[in-house]
């Protein structure tokens, strides 16, 4: 049984991170979406409603799995038995960012792989930032979430 993690702040899930997580679970037996409990990012939402948003954003994917964590993710990894971690590529600013932290996951720890899935052309400028940016000055950001929880993200964004 492969297993794979995709860690990540979500905050909040986008359909950037849902096309990833889509194309994941149609390759592996099992994925389990692992949000970070404190990330140096100080998260607009918090944990819990960060969870929720992802659950309800993949309920109908039955291989994928939504927990939170603390610590290394390779740690996490080697806790579930997890064959491999998923991340996500956009620009080369993430490339650089990624390739550090691939090097370093693969220090601490050889066996576990580390998988990286190029974003598909519509989300390739997609962030969890400017979502945030354009829901708090008032802007549409329905083509950029899933409907399961776009009204609730708007309306906390504005306030
Ligand atoms: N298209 C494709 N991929 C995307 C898109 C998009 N539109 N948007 C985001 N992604 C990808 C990102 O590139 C990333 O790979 C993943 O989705 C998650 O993104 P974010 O922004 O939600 O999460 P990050 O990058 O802030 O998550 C950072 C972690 C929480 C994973 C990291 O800090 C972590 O694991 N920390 C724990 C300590 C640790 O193990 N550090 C590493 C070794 S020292």
């Amino acid at each position: 049984m492969r297993t794979a993690i995709y860690p990540g702040s979500f905050d909040p899930i986008t359909y950037g991170h849902l096309d990833i997580i889509e194309r994941t679970a149609g390759i592996v037996d099992k994925l389990v979406v692992a949000i970070l409990t404190n990330t140096s990012k100080k998260p607009f939402f918090p944990l819990e409603d960060r969870v929720r948003f992802v659950r309800e954003c993949t309920r109908h994917l039955p291989n994928v799995e939504v927990m939170s964590f603390s610590g290394l993710q390779v740690d996490l990894a080697r806790e579930l038995h997890a064959d491999m971690i998923i991340r996500g590529l956009r620009f080369v600013s993430d490339f650089e960012f990624e390739f550090q932290m691939a090097s370093m996951n693969r220090s601490l720890a050889p066996d576990i792989q580390m998988l990286f899935m190029m974003t598909s052309t519509e989300y390739s400028f997609l962030s969890s930032s400017v979502v945030k940016e354009a829901g708090r000055l008032g802007g549409d950001i329905s083509k950029l979430i899933p409907p399961e929880i776009h009204d609730e993200v708007s309306e906390r964004l504005r306030k």
